[in-house]
């Protein structure tokens, strides 16, 4: 049996349980791009051939899935389709699933979801990435998932490069009732993240989320940023910076999957969040960057509330861009 069918099983009997119905809707956009194009494709074409695979090259472009990775998809499909002699437009799409899974699990950093904590201290997860991509909200979301697991969690104000930065995190933390520590406006960053690494300490804190400034004029001034306040951290808390999350505005595209690029050169990405998965229609983002960069993608931003932060699951995720509510096959 192939994932396709797998998938259909495993999701798609009813009811479906509150996480699938998440993926689906979170999805919806993406899925109406790409299903809905393969399913004309495999309709127009009653067997496979150069064209086939051409235009299929096409609308993985167009989800970006990437190129590479989408010229590397058609070529693998077409061996494949050569020589198990595969020519049914629906078994060749059945073929692409299981190569999308096996490419995404099988590469890079090992699959994981939640932060790893520390045996003992503050767990430090540093949260970078450019203006806008939702990384304010992002930290809301990971903060108010953690305190609900019991954690104790303490937020940095380590973007002291806009005024309105702070004030919007503190809204935050006053909103989830949690502790954040902020400097002057304009203040250096690492002072910032120094103070509440000591803090952290003191108060037992389970879990320090800092935020940093995305906004910088070169890429040597953001590495050299990121590097002192990991290097404070570092020095206050042992093995801090323990996560560093990189969060991509799946919206943006391409664009996103170069910030991506940048910022692993400069800062130790152990995960990424994507944000806006809702708004795009263009949800082949993920595999483009786990191809590009190999950092797993560990959670998904699918609104603008605090609650709307998923896990990634792979499963569902290829289930919801290719099957999706309707549940037909693509
Ligand atoms: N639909 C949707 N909107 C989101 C999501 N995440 C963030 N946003 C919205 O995106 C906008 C920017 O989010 P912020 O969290 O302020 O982004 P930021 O990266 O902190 O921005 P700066 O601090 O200005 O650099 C806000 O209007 C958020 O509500 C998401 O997953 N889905
Ligand atoms: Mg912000």
């Amino acid at each position: 049996m192939g994932l396709f069918s797998f998938l259909k099983n495993k999701f798609g009997s009813k009811p479906k349980d509150e996480a699938t119905k998440t993926y689906e809707k979170g999805l919806e956009k993406s899925h109406k791009a790409f299903a809905s194009r393969l399913d004309a494709l495999s309709k127009r074409y009653g067997k496979v051939n150069a064209e086939y695979f051409e235009e299929l090259e096409e609308i993985l472009i167009e989800s970006d899935v990437g190129v590479d990775l989408s010229l590397r998809l058609c070529e693998e499909l077409l061996d494949k389709s050569k020589s198990e002699g595969l020519s049914d437009p629906k078994a060749i799409n059945d073929a692409l699933v299981d190569l999308m899974f096996v490419d995404y699990a099988t590469k890079g950093q090992a699959i994981v979801n939640e932060v790893n904590f520390a045996p003992d201290g503050p767990t430090v997860l540093l949260v970078v990435g450019v203006n806008g991509v939702g990384k304010t909200t992002s930290i809301a979301k990971l903060a108010y998932r953690y305190k609900n697991q019991g954690k104790k969690v303490m937020l940095a104000a380590g973007d002291t490069f806009r005024a309105g930065a702070v004030e919007q995190l503190g809204i935050w933390a006053d909103r989830l009732g949690i502790d954040i520590v902020k400097g002057a406006a304009n203040s250096d960053p690492a002072s910032v993240v120094f103070d509440a690494a000591r803090k952290a300490k003191q108060d037992k804190v389970d879990l320090l989320i800092v935020d940093t400034a995305g906004r910088q004029q070169t890429k040597a001034n953001l590495m050299q940023e990121l590097s002192k306040i990991t290097r404070v951290l570092g020095k206050e808390i042992p093995g801090a910076p323990h996560e560093c999350f990189l969060i991509i505005d799946a919206t943006t595209g391409q664009n996103g999957v170069s910030q991506a690029r940048c910022f692993k050169e400069v800062a130790p990405l152990t995960g990424i969040v994507v944000t806006k998965m809702d708004g795009t229609s263009k949800g082949g983002i993920i595999l483009s960057i786990r191809d590009e960069l190999g950092v797993p993608v560990r959670f998904m931003g699918l609104g603008e509330r605090m609650e709307d932060l998923e896990e990634f699951d792979l499963d569902k995720y290829l289930y919801g861009l290719l099957l999706g509510a309707d549940d037909g096959s693509a």
